[in-house]
């Protein structure tokens, strides 16, 4: 049979799957090769046929194998094509790359930050998931208080709760017991609100000093925070209002001259001229109390990051931060 050597020659030389799928139909096809060989045995004489079907089936055999390892073969050839159209050389520069985008919020997070570490603060983190103690009964936050609310505040089924403010983080460095204290605690915060200027998710800096012998007072925090919104805003002007905060006392917010209209009134500042940017005090002493701190003093403020940015890059809707549109984020 002539044609086994040929077909077999071509197996051999073939370099396509889909060539060596032909082939074998070819062959073991309905009207293959080997298929009309097999039915022709009928008519060949009883004498010559048992030596036929043992070359059909030595052929048979031998043509299968070499399928069977030709196929493994270019398979393998494939697949080592494939990773190696694939490999990433990370080294590569690549000029027609996108430009990438600092978000509005880490942006400002990062000037927030790095004004307050050239102040020789330094930065705590602490989790997302809190409990009742460093969340509110050691702020002064007492049991019915609308803010401990389930209306307010995200609660788990075990009573733990996603944190509404960073605070919980001071909480815990002052019961780390080591004094002077000098810290910012930015990050993520939950409360249930959400409209134009209120996010369920946001991001605060809170700020706290602390320190023996009633040294720190609110001379300190309103000459550190006057420095810290000229440094952000430029040349404003800045008020104290007297306030009230359950955890500082006495407390105040403070207002800067609208960015806007320069304190002349307008659509932003509701025409009163200036804009409330954060709020700050003397710590509370049954907060010293609740962690066992005796015989010092210190101060609090805290601020929320989207209201920063907010101003800073006249956006006025605070949820278009979280909305991953590149058409905004490319402006940043
Ligand atoms: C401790 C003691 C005191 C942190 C403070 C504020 C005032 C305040 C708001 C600003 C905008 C929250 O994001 S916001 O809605 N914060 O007005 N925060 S004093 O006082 C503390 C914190 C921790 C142990």
């Amino acid at each position: 049979m002539k044609w086994v050597d040929e077909i077999l020659q071509e197996i051999k030389q073939c370099d396509q799957i889909k060539d060596l799928e032909s082939l074998r139909l070819r062959v073991f096809g309905k009207k293959g090769l080997l298929t009309n060989e097999f039915s022709n045995l009928k008519n060949i004489s009883d004498g010559d046929k048992k030596q036929v079907a043992k070359a059909l089936n030595d052929a048979k055999q031998s043509i299968e194998s070499l399928l069977t390892a030709k196929k493994s073969e270019l398979e393998e050839l494939v697949l080592n094509q494939k990773i190696e159209s694939q490999k990433i050389d990370v080294s590569l520069f690549n000029s027609t790359l996108l430009p990438t985008y600092g978000h509005p919020i880490n942006i400002t997070f990062d000037r927030i930050i790095d004004y307050f570490v050239g102040m020789d603060f330094s930065l705590k983190y602490g989790p997302l998931v809190e409990d009742d103690f460093h969340s509110f009964e050691a702020l002064n936050l007492p049991r019915f208080h609308p803010a401990r609310d389930m209306q307010d505040t995200f609660y788990f089924n075990d009573g733990m709760l996603l944190r509404p403010h960073t605070s919980p983080v001071q909480i815990r460095t002052m019961e780390e017991g080591r004094l002077p204290i000098r810290i910012i605690s930015p990050g993520a915060v939950f409360r249930r609100d959400y409209d134009m200027t209120h996010s369920p998710m946001f991001h605060q800096v809170e700020g706290l000093v602390v320190d023996k012998n009633r040294e720190v007072n609110f001379a300190n925090l309103k000459c550190i925070l006057e420095d810290f919104l000229t440094y952000m805003f430029g040349d404003i002007k800045i008020r104290f209002r007297s306030s009230f905060f359950p955890f500082t006392e006495p407390s105040a917010e403070v207002d800067i001259s609208c960015i806007f209209c320069k304190g002349l009134g307008c659509r932003v500042c509701s025409n009163t001229g200036w804009l409330e940017v954060l709020g700050c005090g003397v710590v509370d002493d049954n907060v010293f109390q609740a962690v066992g701190l005796k015989n010092v003093s210190g101060y609090a403020f805290g601020l929320g990051v989207e209201r920063f940015a907010m101003l800073s890059y006249g956006v006025n809707d605070l949820r278009s931060f979280f909305e991953t549109d590149l058409r905004l984020l490319e402006q940043f």
